[in-house]
């Protein structure tokens, strides 16, 4: 099965509808450690999760290709370090960023806390064109097994009271003017979908042509995602 999507998404990519405009955006994960921003980026370039993993130091750059009708949008990602002591170095990654994802974790109220700060941050010293999706992180954790005897040992788990509303969460999301997201880097749910519609919101006029010949977007590429693939595979759905 693995071998035969991967052809497929070969095949998107080589076929004519791949004379696409390739488009760079640059986007930054910002939000209070442990929150998950690390894990939510993984989910989406490698679509893998790691338990335990490792706080960030400074900051990681990644990049993923995503098909979006008729653009192939080069996400530029700088992943950034939650711990307070790496919060003066934030201004060099979220500058000129098209986008940002405020990632806080469902089961803590205070990370919710943090992002709405980082929201005012960036609202008062971003672009003021900058695309924002604020990203409830974990909702594995708070979501009921429903269907127990399918589940495996490790999947089991007592459910962990959710501090963030998700009523709530969303109204301050509207409130504030921004996309509004809840994922679980874990199962993957939401994940697609939050970078999707970030792409979608992203206006035109803030596209960048990414360098070189137009058709450097068709070379295959082991990690290139096409949204509209992924998404019909996804419970979550985009596109
Ligand atoms: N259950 C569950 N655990 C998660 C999820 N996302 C992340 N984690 C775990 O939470 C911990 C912190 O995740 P990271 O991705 O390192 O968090 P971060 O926001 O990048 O942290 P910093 O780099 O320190 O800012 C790790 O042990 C992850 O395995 C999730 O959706 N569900
Ligand atoms: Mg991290």
């Amino acid at each position: 099965m693995a071998g035969a999507t991967a052809e497929r998404r070969e095949l998107d990519a080589a076929s004519p509808e791949a004379a696409v405009r390739l488009i760079q955006t640059k986007l930054v994960l910002l939000g209070e450690a442990a929150v998950g921003k690390t894990s939510v980026v993984h989910r989406f370039v490698q679509d893998d999760f790691q338990e335990n993993r490792e706080p960030t130091i400074g900051a990681a750059f990644l990049t993923q290709r995503c098909r979006l009708e008729d653009r192939l949008i080069k996400f530029e990602i700088w992943d950034t370090a939650g711990q307070e002591r790496f919060h003066s170095l934030a201004p060099m990654y979220y500058r000129n960023a098209q986008a940002s994802a405020v990632v806080f974790d469902v089961t803590k109220m205070a990370s919710f806390d943090k992002a709405k700060a980082w929201v005012k941050e960036l609202q008062r010293q971003a672009s003021p064109t900058i695309v924002i999706a604020l990203v409830g992180n974990k909702v594995d954790l708070v979501t009921e097994q429903t269907d127990a005897a399918d589940a495996t040992d490790e999947e089991l788990h007592t459910p962990v009271e959710r501090e963030v509303p998700r009523s709530e969460a969303e109204q301050y999301a509207a409130d504030a003017g921004l996309l509004f997201f809840e994922t679980s880097a874990k199962t993957g749910a939401g994940v697609l979908e939050t970078f999707t519609e970030i792409a979608k919101r992203i206006p035109l006029d803030q596209q960048k042509p990414s360098p070189g010949p137009a058709n450097a977007s068709v070379s295959p590429r082991a990690n290139a995602v096409n949204l509209q693939n992924r998404a019909s595979a996804s419970s979550g759905g985009c596109c």
